[in-house]
C-alpha cells in the first residue's frame, strides 16, 4: 500500500512557509543524500520556486559518494539551482553555506537589508542539526525521528542575518510509490504511517540488485541477488535469532532490523536512487496518477444522467 503521511502540524507548516516565503532572499532545501529525489518536496517547489534556491544533499557521510556526485551534476545543471554536499553534523561544515547565500542573493547584507534564509525539508533531514552548527549554539532540538522542529523558529546567526528553522514538511499525495518507500526507510515519516516489513522488503529488493556485497558481508549471506526479498528477510531473521515458536522467522523483527541497520549505516554507504531511476519512478508515477484521476472522472461521469444518453 502506498505510504502517505501529511499530519495537521504539516498543514500549518505549508500555510507558515507560504507566508513567511514572501520575505525571503534565499531559501534552503534539505534534502537527504541518500534518496535526494524523494526527498524533494513538490510543494515547497510549488511555494518557492520563484526564489534562489540552494540544495543541500545532507548526510553525504551516509550516502554513495559516486551518486552524491551524479546528484550534485544532475542539480548543478539546472538553471538557477545549485547543491551542495554535506555533513551538517561535522565541524565547520556548515559553513561554506553563508558566502554560497550570499552569492545567489548578492543584493543583501547589512543592517538595512538583512539577509533572511529559510531553512525547509523533509522530516528528518537535517534541518535543525544545521543551524545549530551555521550559528556554533543548540538553538533547535534535533532527534533521530521524524517530525521533531514543530513551530518555525527564527535564529539570529549575525545581526544582517537571519536563519527561519522550519518543521519537516511532506506532501498530501505521494504519487511516487518508491519515494514513499524510501522516505519511510529513511526516518522521514512517522512511525505509524507504515508497514515495517512492507518497508524492509522494498528496502532489501533494492540493496540485493545494487548493494549485494555490503548487504551480504553484514548478515553473512551469499547469493542474495538470486534470492526473492521474503527469503533474504527470513534469512536476515534466521541470521539475527529473531524466531518465534517452532523455528518459525520473526519477520516484524527481522524487518526492523534491516531497517534499524540502514539507518545506522552499519550496512556501508548507502544511495536508494540515481537522477535516471528517480526520473523513471516519477513518469510512472504520474502515469498511474494520470489513470487513477481518468477512472474516478469516468465513474462519476457513469453516475449522472445526461441529457443526450
Ligand atoms: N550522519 C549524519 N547524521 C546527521 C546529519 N545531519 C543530521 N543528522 C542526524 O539526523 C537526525 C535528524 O536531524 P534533525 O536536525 O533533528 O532533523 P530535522 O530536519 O530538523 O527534523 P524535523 O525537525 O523532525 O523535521 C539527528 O539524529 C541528527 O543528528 C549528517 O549530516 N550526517
Ligand atoms: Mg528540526
Amino acid at each position: 500500500m502506498a505510504i502517505q503521511w501529511f499530519p495537521g502540524h504539516m498543514n500549518l507548516t505549508r500555510k507558515a512557509i507560504a507566508e513567511r516565503v514572501k520575505e525571503i532572499d534565499v531559501v534552503i532545501e534539505v534534502l537527504d543524500a541518500r534518496l535526494p529525489g524523494s526527498s524533494a518536496n513538490p510543494l515547497l517547489a510549488e511555494m518557492t520556486g520563484h526564489k534562489p534556491t540552494l540544495k543541500i544533499l545532507n548526510k553525504q557521510d551516509m550516502a554513495d559518494p559516486v551518486r552524491t556526485q551524479q546528484w550534485q551534476d544532475h542539480y548543478n545543471a539546472i538553471p538557477g539551482t545549485r547543491a551542495i554536499p554535506l555533513q551538517a553534523n561535522a565541524a565547520g561544515a556548515a559553513q561554506q553555506l553563508v558566502p554560497a547565500c550570499h552569492a545567489l542573493a548578492p543584493g543583501r547584507g547589512g543592517l538595512a537589508k538583512p539577509m533572511r534564509v529559510l531553512i525547509c525539508g523533509v522530516p528528518n533531514a537535517g534541518k535543525s542539526t544545521l543551524i545549530n552548527a551555521l550559528s556554533n549554539k543548540r538553538h533547535a532540538k534535533t532527534a533521530d525521528e521524524a517530525g521533531i522542529t514543530k513551530l518555525e523558529q527564527r535564529i539570529t546567526l549575525a545581526d544582517d542575518f537571519y536563519l527561519y528553522d522550519t518543521p519537516g514538511l511532506l506532501w498530501p499525495r505521494i504519487i511516487v510509490a518508491k519515494s514513499g518507500f524510501n522516505l519511510a526507510a529513511s526516518g522521514a515519516v512517522g512511525r505509524n504511517a507504515y508497514d515495517e516489513e512492507e518497508v524492509a522488503l522494498e528496502l532489501l529488493d533494492y540493496l540485493r540488485r545494487h548493494y549485494a556485497p555490503l548487504l551480504e558481508a553484514r548478515f553473512k549471506l551469499t547469493g542474495v541477488a538470486q534470492m526473492q526479498d521474503e527469503e533474504v528477510l527470513e534469512a536476515v531473521g534466521r541470521q539475527r535469532g529473531a524466531l518465534l515458536a517452532k523455528g518459525r522467522i520473526n519477520t516484524q523483527k527481522a524487518a526492523e532490523i534491516v531497517i534499524q541497520e540502514f539507518r545506522g549505516m552499519t550496512l556501508g554507504r548507502i544511495t536508494l536512487e540515481t537522477p535516471e531511476e528517480f526520473a523513471r519512478w516519477l513518469a510512472e508515477g504520474q502515469q498511474l496518477d494520470a489513470e487513477r484521476l481518468a477512472k474516478k472522472a469516468a465513474r462519476k461521469g457513469k453516475g449522472r444522467k445526461t441529457d443526450d444518453g
